[in-house]
């Protein structure tokens, strides 16, 4: 496995490079364009400015999280055309200068939903929090306020030009249910996935956060059955996974060992975290540590393992620990801590000592 680490860019992380550049074993930047709005071509000047400081600090660019997917491709409507061929132009950008995946979402409006990104844990660190009942009732536009009073971030898929246009968005997607957006992935994936192969990109779709629907909100890629029929629905290796234990490991009734052993060969990028789930449908993101919470972390990197996995992994959202005040679930400490978790756990579970497989 290739361990990379996401980071937001100088202007929108209080992380260093030089600082990730010192956790063992980390070969590359997971990084993106935040400033530019999904369905917006990316221009090559502007990746390569960014290319240049990322390879600077030895750190490879392979791995671009997120392009993001305009809202009128997800809705189905006649305009889309014209960003899908924003969204292939980018592509053939980012493949010029070595990128080989991209990750990205297919979830109406919202991408990952919390109650509260500073939940107290008991040894004084906070964490990104979910709480069922408080979604239940709550009007999202309340939530995103709520949520993001104590950050001074832009979190990735809340970004302030789309909440702008909030009400709106919710309005269209009343048009929408679970069959239309599978066509709508369809109709995307079609049009995309050829051009990918050509230019030797890997597209990696990423399991939405929570894996279920959230205000009335259609949410399908959530499960190993959905899984499957999303990689059916073009039969490409260009046609790829983000394997998110975070995400997945949500419901209680998703296998992630099994989701690994079956799908292996076309999960190109992983985010391998903990979360503790409640009986209530609430759940918290621990630390990476197996027993603190409820994700068989050992069995995910054993799967990975197993299968001989050698694409992309990066720690996931880590706790606010000693002080640091960073985006929320992306500060420095925990995620490397995160690292060395992860690291742990391969080096123990070779088959035989020896080789090294880093
Ligand atoms: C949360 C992330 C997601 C992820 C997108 C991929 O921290 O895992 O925001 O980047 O869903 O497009």
């Amino acid at each position: 496995m290739e361990m990379v680490f996401r980071w937001f860019g100088e202007e929108n992380d209080h992380v260093k490079l030089e600082h990730i550049r010192q956790i063992p074993g980390v070969k590359g930047i997971v990084w993106s364009l935040h400033h530019v709005a999904a369905g917006e071509r990316w221009s090559i000047e502007e990746i390569k400015a960014e290319q240049q400081k990322i390879e600077s600090h030895g750190l490879h660019i392979e791995v671009v999280e997120s392009v993001n997917i305009h809202e009128d491709i997800k809705l189905g409507l006649p305009t889309r055309d014209q960003y899908i061929e924003h969204y292939i132009e980018t592509m053939q950008e980012l493949a010029k200068v070595g990128v080989k995946v991209i990750c990205y979402n297919f979830m109406p409006v919202f991408d990952w939903i919390r109650t509260d990104l500073k939940k107290e844990l008991e040894d004084g660190s906070t964490a990104l929090f979910y709480e069922k009942q408080l979604i239940e009732g709550i009007e999202p536009t309340e939530l995103v306020n709520r949520v993001l009073q104590d950050s001074s971030f832009t979190l990735p898929g809340w970004e302030p030009e789309r909440l702008e246009q909030l009400k709106e968005i919710l309005a269209a997607y009343k048009e929408v249910n679970e069959d239309k957006l599978w066509e709508n992935l369809k109709y995307f994936l079609e049009a995309v996935v050829p051009a990918a192969e050509t230019c030797g990109i890997k597209l990696a779709i990423h399991p939405d956060d929570p894996p279920w629907p959230v205000f009335g909100l259609p949410r399908i890629i959530v499960n190993e059955e959905n899984l499957g029929r999303l990689l059916g629905l073009v039969d490409s290796p260009s046609n790829g996974l983000t394997f998110c234990s975070g995400s997945l490991g949500a419901n209680p009734t998703n296998d992630l060992p099994a989701i690994i052993r079956t799908y292996g060969d076309r999960i190109h990028f992983a985010h391998v975290r903990n979360l503790k789930r409640y009986e209530n449908g609430d759940f918290i993101e621990t630390s990476h540590k197996m027993s603190e919470g409820s994700v068989d972390m050992v069995g995910v990197m054993k799967a990975f393992r197993d299968i001989g996995y050698t694409g992309y992994i990066r720690p996931d959202h880590g706790r606010d620990i000693w002080g640091e005040v960073g985006r929320p679930g992306y500060g420095l400490y925990d995620r490397a801590l995160g690292v060395m978790y992860l690291w742990g756990l391969w080096d123990a579970l070779k088959s035989t000592g020896g080789e090294e497989n880093a």
